[in-house]
């Protein structure tokens, strides 16, 4: 799961990104092990896993993990290649959403690129630039494929016909994802990976001590069916550096909340719409595994393991609080709460699975 971090220069990106990867680096477990220098992974914590762990002694915990990107400003006229925009941009092009950071504090030691703080016209600035490089990406693929449609090929012809009604879209200055992706065109969407299709969280980085979004951006999001968070980034960049009890004291004088992080954290990995289910075992490890909504059992033990799918034979599934009520497996299975289920079964979020299989 990737996210890309966009906004204008001294936004507040790479401050965001500094505390985020301090974040992630105190989380001893993820997955991966090189990690690039603009990439932070950062742990998706959920107490609902921490409870499950706790009630049968599994350790360690491994949560799901979002990767961030940060890149450079985008300034107006990035996609013609102003600032390096185009190069930046081609390096989000293969994210999954988009944290868009606004600079809403005043500090008049921080250059605004433009020489003034005003969020409406900055988050507008960044959208056009997005909605520019889309457009040229757009028209640079329709040459190809309309070739490829005289053809009379299905899907080529399907890709075209939808390339045509984006770029039309972007003409207006409507984002890529108003128009629905081609039914007999599966493959069109991530030939092209708009940016502008890809779900987007709005980040307000506020002011010293300031905990609101302020109105302007708040109103920009909800027209745009998105959500939007206050975060000061530098504050968070400057708790990241400190330990747990000087960052809770600092936190209660600046009166900064708790979970700032956290809530970028957590609004960001609900961006992508995805649920979570859980394995544990008892003194092995807790794991957090995010699926898409409707993933069958069969699917989540893929998930699990391409072993585990091969011989799967069938699932125990007990809902995460109802393990915990029951203080462990042996009780729910007493309690009936644990159920045997069949690969078909629709994960729901919160699941916790053991799947047998015959190896
Ligand atoms: N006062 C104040 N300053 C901030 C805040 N967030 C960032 N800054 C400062 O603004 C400057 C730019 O911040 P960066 O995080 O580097 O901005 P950026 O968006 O990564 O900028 P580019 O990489 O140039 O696009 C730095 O001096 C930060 O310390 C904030 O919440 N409050
Ligand atoms: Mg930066």
């Amino acid at each position: 799961m990737r996210i890309g971090i966009v906004g204008m220069p001294n936004a507040g990106k790479s401050s965001l990104f500094n505390a985020l990867t301090k974040a992630g680096a105190e989380a001893a477990n993820y997955p991966f092990t090189t990690v690039e220098p603009n990439v932070a992974v950062v742990p998706v914590r959920d107490g609902r896993l921490e409870k499950v762990a706790e009630t049968l002694g599994a350790h360690p915990l491994v949560f799901e993990t979002i990767a961030f990107h940060d890149i450079a400003g985008l300034v107006r006229g990035a996609h013609e290649g102003e600032g390096l925009g185009n190069q930046f941009l081609a390096n989000i092009r293969e994210t999954d959403a988009i944290v868009h950071v606004v600079r809403a504090h005043e500090d008049p030691n921080v250059v605004h690129p433009e020489g003034r703080v005003d969020p409406a016209a900055d988050i507008d600035t960044i959208e056009t630039e997005l909605l520019y490089a889309d457009l040229e990406q757009a028209e640079r693929r329709i040459e190809r494929v309309s070739r490829q449609a005289k053809s009379g090929e299905r899907a080529a012809v399907a890709e075209n016909q939808w390339l045509g009604q984006v770029i039309e879209a972007l003409r207006e200055g409507s984002p890529a994802r108003t128009v629905p992706p081609p039914a007999d065109a599966p493959d069109a969407m991530r030939n092209l990976q708009p940016l502008t299709a890809k779900p987007v969280l709005y980040l307000a980085n506020v002011g010293e001590g300031e905990t609101e979004v302020p109105p302007e951006i708040a109103q920009y999001a909800e027209r745009a069916g998105a959500r939007a968070v206050a975060v000061s980034a530098r504050i968070e960049a400057e708790l990241s550096e400190l330990d747990d009890e000087e960052a809770s004291a600092m936190r209660d004088d600046l009166g900064v909340p708790e979970s700032g992080l956290d809530l970028v954290v957590h609004e960001a990995f609900k961006l992508l719409d995805l649920i979570q289910f859980f394995t544990a075992g008892e003194a092995k490890e807790a794991r957090a595994h995010a699926i898409e909504r409707g993933t069958t059992a069969w699917g989540a033990a893929g998930e699990i393991h391409s072993d585990i799918q091969r011989g799967f034979v069938r699932a125990e599934v007990v809902p995460w609080n109802e393990l915990v009520d029951a203080g462990g497996y042996a009780g729910a299975r007493e309690r009936g709460t644990l159920r045997l289920e069949g690969r078909d079964y629709k994960m729901a979020d919160g699941d916790v699975i053991t799947v047998k299989f015959t190896p």
